[in-house]
């Protein structure tokens, strides 16, 4: 029989919010500012360079001291210290999780059976950083004599949304000179349109893959050197024009990459938590090296932060714990993370695998059915488009959808009004949906009686504002490691694994059975349901 008296909602803390819930869950934000003058201050935290505003979620003080008991009761302190410190805290697959190494300083210690990995780590970034230098300045040359121009990475889902996101997000910071390409679709337009304008002579691909055997790089890399040799007619371009990123040398060279070409990390790196590792490769030939420590100390600043800080003043523990409130008490399914800041764009893509492939479970670790929420669902857009489209459902819809707005005081680009109108529009919307507009307010505008309750904001609509200074390579290694903490403290209380996926892996499974079906060359017995069995006909038919 299970133990279920350690079951998250039998915890006398679950049980302690419950109740508190049913006490000040309704009040509604305008109370809560009206009853504490000070409220916008008291209820913000600043550390790592970050200025964390949670004033307008719908708690007290009473709230957070729930939910950081609730976090003790859930042994998250320990489990901080058993991540960082190299246990094998990702149980199904019997591994350590050390992201939190990659950005650690030369000279510390943190050991994995029995071995420091962090000179390894370093061993890595120094050569990861001879071979930027190469490509930035032209040293490293492709087969024909010409410098490289372009570069292409070749990874799916951590070895892919990372890079992409870090490249779009420090392009002020890329070498200008230099064009950046990234393919993941197993979809052929994606190679496709990805080289259509560029000369395989000047192109360095970047085959990145941990594990060097999923299916759509594989194609992809494969696909790309047909393309290179078609136009260099020589095996021996492929040195030159093509390097890995993996765990498995093996298949690296099987492949025909030479491994002196290959830049290593290790299985305690998760896929969506490699983008501080040699997958990030592509961000340091755009960004340097210099800028790419500088990413490297800004994360390693929240992982202190993350460490050490009292869970009252720590900034992802306290959003992953307002995450809970939210969901598992106020019955708010989803997120929004809307960072008012164009260069971030792809930061909400990246988040969605980072925080949904990690708490989208429903056992616990010790493999009980959960009775309660896991992950929210995370989606967005930069603001101010999505003012422009979703934000009617967030402001007046049925949902409750809590926002985080990402917000930076200055900007790379500073012409004419265009910041100050941007920051004007990220505070406008963090207040109406906190606040609202009240029938009483419309009427006494002069609005007609019967399009007042068309043009009423309930308000009450929780929202976190996190302002920064300045989107700097530190900033971004700040903000990712923040999310990753908080995606953590939530794993941690939800008692689930955040670093497994097997859904990935069904994924993979599944397609590798239907393909050869479709390339058969003749009518293949199909054992599937009568709906796939159909659809499989009707393709092979059609295509
Ligand atoms: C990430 C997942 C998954 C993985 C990709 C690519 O946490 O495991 O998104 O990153 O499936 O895997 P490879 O790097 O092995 O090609």
């Amino acid at each position: 029989m299970a133990d279920n008296s350690k079951s998250l909602t039998n915890l006398p803390e679950w049980k302690a919010l419950e109740a508190h819930y049913a006490k000040v869950g309704k009040t509604h934000l305008r109370e809560l500012f009206a009853a504490d003058p000070k409220r916008g201050e008291k209820f913000a935290v600043e550390a790592a360079g970050i200025y964390f505003d949670y004033s307008k979620h719908r708690v007290t003080s009473g709230t957070v001291n729930h939910l950081c008991d609730l976090a003790e009761a859930s042994g998250l302190r320990g489990r901080i210290e058993a991540m960082f410190t190299g246990e094998k805290i990702n149980l199904t697959e019997g591994r350590a999780v050390l992201h939190t190494a990659l950005r650690t300083p030369k000279g510390a210690t943190v050991t994995v059976d029995g071995e420091n990995v962090v000179p390894h780590v370093h061993a890595v970034l120094e050569k990861m950083e001879k071979f930027s230098e190469k490509v930035r300045t032209g040293e490293w040359k492709g087969h024909t004599g010409k410098a490289i121009r372009n570069i292409v990475n070749i990874g799916i889902g951590g070895s892919d949304l990372g890079p992409v996101m870090a490249y779009e997000a420090l392009k002020s910071y890329s070498q200008r000179g230099l064009t950046f390409r990234f393919v993941s679709n197993v979809d052929g337009a994606d190679f496709a349109e990805a080289v259509l304008d560029l000369d395989p002579a000047e192109t360095l691909v970047i085959v990145a893959s941990k594990t060097f055997t999923t299916q759509e790089t594989m194609t992809n890399a494969e696909t790309a050197r047909d393309w290179a040799l078609k136009a260099l007619k020589d095996r021996a371009a492929i040195a030159k024009h093509f390097v890995a990123v993996s765990t498995n040398a093996a298949r690296v060279s099987e492949f025909g990459i030479d491994t002196a070409n290959m830049f290593g990390f290790w299985d305690w790196v998760g896929g969506r938590y490699s983008m501080f590792s040699a997958i990030g490769l592509s961000t340091m030939i755009a960004i340097g090296p210099k800028h790419f420590r500088e990413m490297l100390a800004g994360a390693h600043e929240m992982d202190e932060h993350y460490r050490t800080a009292p869970f009252e003043e720590n900034i992802p523990a306290l959003m992953g714990l307002l995450g809970i409130w939210n969901n598992n008490f106020l019955g708010a399914q989803a997120i929004a993370v809307l960072p008012y800041e164009q260069y971030l764009k792809r930061f909400p893509a990246y988040l969605q695998q980072l925080t949904m492939e990690s708490n989208g479970k429903r056992v616990t670790l010790d493999g009980r059915a959960v009775d309660y929420q896991t992950s929210q669902i995370y989606w967005g857009e930069p603001g101010t488009n999505g003012q422009h489209s979703f934000y009617q459902l967030i402001h007046q819809g049925t949902k409750l959808i809590p926002c985080d707005f990402i917000a930076f005081s200055k900007t790379a680009h500073a012409l004419g009004r265009h910041h100050d109108l941007l920051m004007a529009n990220v505070f406008a919307q963090a207040e109406a949906l906190a606040f609202g507009k009240t029938a009483d307010e419309l009427k006494k505008e002069g609005v007609k009686d019967w399009l007042v309750p068309h043009k009423t904001f309930e308000g009450n609509r929780p929202s976190t504002t996190m302002l920064l200074d300045e989107l700097t390579p530190e900033a971004l290694g700040r903000l990712v490691a923040l999310y990753e903490h908080s995606v953590f403290t939530q794993g941690a209380v939800w008692q689930i694994g955040p670093f497994d996926q097997w859904g990935v892996e069904l994924g993979k499974a599944l397609a590798g059975r239907i393909a050869p079906e479709l390339e058969a060359a003749a009518e293949p017995e199909l054992r599937h349901d009568s709906s796939t069995n159909a659809l499989i006909r009707r393709y092979r038919g059609r295509r």
